[in-house]
């Protein structure tokens, strides 16, 4: 297991050198944020990103994310272009040295939280989904603003994409990411990238768009589209555990003795009986999951890829980016690796 941390770049409040006091970590999980979607990314950006992760005395090998463009999403003609600058830049970071990339195929939104400072019994503030107040949005109407989302789109672009995407149902998006893997895959192969998609959070359709990437079904079905090594899975728990459809457990098992998964994002949260969620401290007696029984699947399995702490609440006065603060999220870095050690030194049953 190699231990990785998200850093947003130079804007990030979280500066690298608190990164490196963290004990056991390895990677900086970061990514090109000055190009839009569908760019290359310019072999400059790249290098000073690394030189600055390097300098600090962590490693660059993890990418996340390089963003699928709609037009990939929606299967339109121009997707073509847009995929060809995908593996251009795959073959750039692989040069670069970066061994991981993480993405997502969700349509227009990516994470979608209905409040980001939820005030939990401690005092400290998490991140929260509450299904009825989803339910009662309307993206275009454009009456309210979703914490989280891309926040470039206007009132006219949101409408144009959700009208083309009112043609493209669950199988039609399973369509168009056939034809994406089946390009890029043999590319990221050839730069020395895994590829490790990232599950849809939360894993089921919201606003009336399609999502896929789901559960355990729909991960088989995308291994089995390129049946390779470098078509490979972040699996993210809190994101596929906030279903209670889904076997967190079982997913991880069946996923990890593959050896399929590149990234793990270890997060719990505490479901709700109304299919809502509440973000929740690592611990597994904060949440809903069980975080050692994961650990121990993983390690039986001997994964030896990424591992980041995910989402941490913003404790002890901290401000920043939602979900992305320094010290929750060191905590949960310190837990995991203190699972892991116990493990290590532990005989196997
Ligand atoms: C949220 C993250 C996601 C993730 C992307 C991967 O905090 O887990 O935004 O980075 O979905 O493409």
């Amino acid at each position: 297991m190699k231990l990785s941390f998200r850093w947003y770049g130079q804007d990030d409040p979280v500066r690298l050198e608190y990164i490196r006091q963290i004990p056991n970590m390895h990677s900086i999980v970061s990514a090109v944020y000055d190009v839009p979607a569908g760019d290359v990314w310019s072999r400059e950006s790249i290098a000073t990103l690394r030189s600055n992760i390097e300098n600090a005395g962590l490693v660059f090998d993890v990418v996340e994310s390089v963003p699928v463009h709609e037009d990939i999403k929606l299967g339109l003609p121009t997707r073509d272009r847009y995929i060809e600058n995908y593996c251009e830049t795959l073959k750039r970071l692989g040069e670069a040295g970066v061994r991981c990339v993480c993405y997502n195929f969700m349509p227009v939104f990516d994470w979608t939280r209905t409040q980001l400072d939820h005030r939990l019994a401690d005092g400290s503030t998490a991140l929260a989904y509450y299904r009825d107040q989803v339910e009662k949005m309307n993206p275009v109407t454009g009456e309210f603003s979703l914490p989280g989302w891309d926040a470039s789109y206007r009132k006219e672009d949101l409408e144009l994409l959700f009208s083309r995407y009112a043609r493209v149902d669950e199988e039609q998006l399973w369509e168009n990411l056939t034809y994406f893997l089946k390009a890029v895959i043999p590319a990221a192969e050839r730069a020395g990238v895994n590829m490790a998609i990232h599950p849809d959070d939360p894993p089921w359709g919201i606003f009336g768009l399609p999502r896929i990437v789901t559960g355990k079904e729909s991960l088989e079905r995308l291994l089995r589209i390129v049946d390779r090594p470098a078509n490979g899975l972040t699996i993210c728990t809190g994101s596929l555990g906030s279903s209670a459809q889904n076997d967190i457990y079982d997913i991880v098992e069946t996923f990890s003795a593959q050896k399929r998964i590149h990234f793990m994002h270890m997060r719990n949260v505490r479901l709700l009986k109304d299919g809502s969620f509440e973000e929740s401290a690592h611990f597994s007696a904060c949440g809903s999951l069980d975080m050692v029984r994961i650990m121990k699947i993983l390690h039986k399995n001997h994964f030896d890829g990424y591992m980041r702490p995910d989402h941490g609440r913003m404790i002890w006065g901290e401000t920043g980016r939602p979900g992305y603060g320094l010290y929750d999220r060191a905590m949960g870095a310190s837990y995991l690796t203190g699972i892991w050690e116990a493990l290590e030194k532990t005989e196997t049953d």
